[in-house]
Order: structure tokens, then sequence, then C-alpha cells
């Protein structure tokens, strides 16, 4: 386009989108195919000049890296918010700067939803609902004894997963017996299992908030020398690679998907934020669930 309507030149060239992006960590294999989809979609090609940084799961850390995109005079900002809350002064930040914002994966906890453009991200209530119902709907007169491997605390797939798992089991006889964070990592489900089954000889089910925890606990049911899927039942969530495969070989019963896939989304989003046009404030991704003979259908076009 002319020159001189150009806004003030990003350093990238005017009609190239400059997007600095936060992302929580590495986690997880969710995690893992959420940053590749994203960096794969982020293209130069696609018109953008993407500025990446991992946070080692540190809310410091993105909010330091959100201060140096701002600083950058980025077009537009996103991120994957490690927690709910913590985030209005940078975020007001980015506002002061024009830097518009768009949040991906997880949300903010804030009172003035101005501060971003959209939230592109999974219904974590209803994948924890899901994955209750799973529960209720195979175990619904027995008195279930239940341990929960809860993702980082604090952060919006853990506090929702929990409370739609709840609402799924509430009025029968299934019990969440003890529940603890194990950080969305296999190591801390691992950790987190091994202290369950030292404290509880009668558990039946473990309901992990993501399939990395839910492998974790795999590794110390196996070691405890009882049959994961068999002895003591395993839910959990994301629906990655390992855990499906773990799922079609009988040692995790059920999982319920969330869609890592976002850089279609967000490449859109932004895309229409950095042209002034409207874009949706909640764009809802769509999940699937698997049952063990799924799975073992789906796994060869898995594409994460
Ligand atoms: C969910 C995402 C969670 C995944 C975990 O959208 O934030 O974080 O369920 C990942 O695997 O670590
Ligand atoms: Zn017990």
């Amino acid at each position: 386009g002319s020159s001189s309507s150009e806004s003030a030149d990003n350093g990238s060239g005017s009609d190239t989108i400059a997007i600095g992006f936060s992302q929580v960590g590495a986690e997880s294999g969710w995690r893992a195919a959420n940053t590749k989809d994203i960096q794969d979609t982020l293209t130069e090609e696609n018109g953008f000049k993407l500025s990446f940084s991992d946070a080692q799961q540190k809310q410091e850390n993105q909010i330091q890296a959100l201060r140096s995109y701002i600083a950058q005079g980025v077009d537009v900002l996103a991120f994957s918010p490690v927690v709910e809350t913590g985030w209005d002064a940078v975020l007001q930040e980015a506002k002061n700067a024009n830097i518009p914002v768009i949040l991906t994966d997880r949300a903010v906890d804030t009172a003035d939803d101005s501060l971003y453009e959209s939230f592109i991200g999974s219904d974590f209530v209803e994948e924890g609902q899901r994955a209750g119902q799973w529960v209720a709907d195979n175990f619904k007169d027995e008195e279930l004894k239940v341990v929960e491997l809860q993702g980082t605390t604090g952060s919006a797939p853990a506090i929702d997963r929990k409370e739609g798992f709840e609402k799924a089991i509430a009025g029968t006889d299934i019990k969440v017996v003890d529940s603890q964070t194990g950080d969305f990592t296999r190591a801390g489900g691992k950790q987190v299992m091994e202290g369950f089954l030292n404290s509880h000889d009668d558990i039946d089910l473990v309901f992990a908030h993501n399939d990395d925890m839910g492998l974790g606990a795999i590794e110390a049911i196996e070691a405890a020398g009882k049959k994961p899927g068999e002895d003591i039942k395993i839910v959990t969530i994301d629906a990655v690679k390992d855990g499906m495969q773990a799922l079609a070989d009988g040692k995790i019963n059920y999982i319920v998907e969330c869609n890592p896939l976002l850089g279609a989304d967000l490449a859109e989003v932004a895309k229409k934020v950095v042209a002034g046009e409207s874009v949706e404030k909640r764009i809802v991704v769509e999940d699937a669930a698997f049952t063990q003979e799924e799975a073992e259908k789906a796994l060869p076009d898995r594409k994460y």
C-alpha cells in the first residue's frame, strides 16, 4: 500500500504482521503440539513475523516477554496465560501502547475484558464434565473411590476441569478421596500417584487433568504391581498421541480431547484485529472424546 498511510514501520515491512507470542512452557505433549502448530502457521509466507518465547511455566517470565514485545512495538500480542490472575497491569500497558492482545488456550480472570480482543480455546468445564459423565455412566451405582491429578494450580484448565468433573458425578456414590496437582507433567503425575498409592489401598479410578500426568500415573501403578486400566481405571484429557496409544493398549479407559491446533484461528483473528475489523470475544474450539476402540481406529490418522 502507499507508504504515507501505513502505520509506523514495525521493522518487518508494513504488510507483514509482527506478532509477539508468550507460550506457557514445554511441559506436556499437548504443549509441544500447540507450539508446533503456532510456529507452522504464523509464518512469513502467511504474512507474519513471529517472535516466540517459552516461559517454563513461570508467570513472571510471561510478563517479561509481553513487556519486551510491547517495547519492540509489535502489531499484536498473543499468549496462553499459565494462571488466571495477575495480568491486569501488563494488559493495561499493552492497551496504553495500542497493541491488541489475543488469548489462546487458557483464559485470564480480569474485571475489564476490554484488555483483550478475543479468547480462543476449548471449554474446559465441558471437558471435565465429559470425563465425569463417562465415569458416572460406567460406574453409577458403585461407591467408586477416585483420586484426582490436578493441572497447574490456578490455571483455567485445572480449575474448570475439576469443576466440570464434580458437576458430572454429583448425586452418585462416586467420591474423589484425594486430589493434588501434578503440574501437567509426567514426572508430576507419577510422583503424586506414588503418594496416593501409599496412602490409599482402595483406589478404583484416577482422573488426570491431562494425558501426561495419566502416563506418569501408569508408571507408578505398574511399579506398585497393579494393572492400569484394569485394577485401577484411568480417565484423562488431551488425546495426544502417547495418551491415545495407552488408551488403545488398554492402560487408559477414556480420553476427552483438548484440541491443540489453535494456529489457524489465531492467524485469522490477528489479521482481523490488525485490520481493525471486529472479532468474536470468545472462540470455542471443538473437542472429541475416545473409548479404547475409538482410539485404535483414530490413531493412524492422528496429527498430534
Ligand atoms: C489445555 C492446556 C493444558 C493441557 C495440558 O488447553 O492449557 O496445558 O491440557 C497442557 O497438557 O500442559
Ligand atoms: Zn482410601
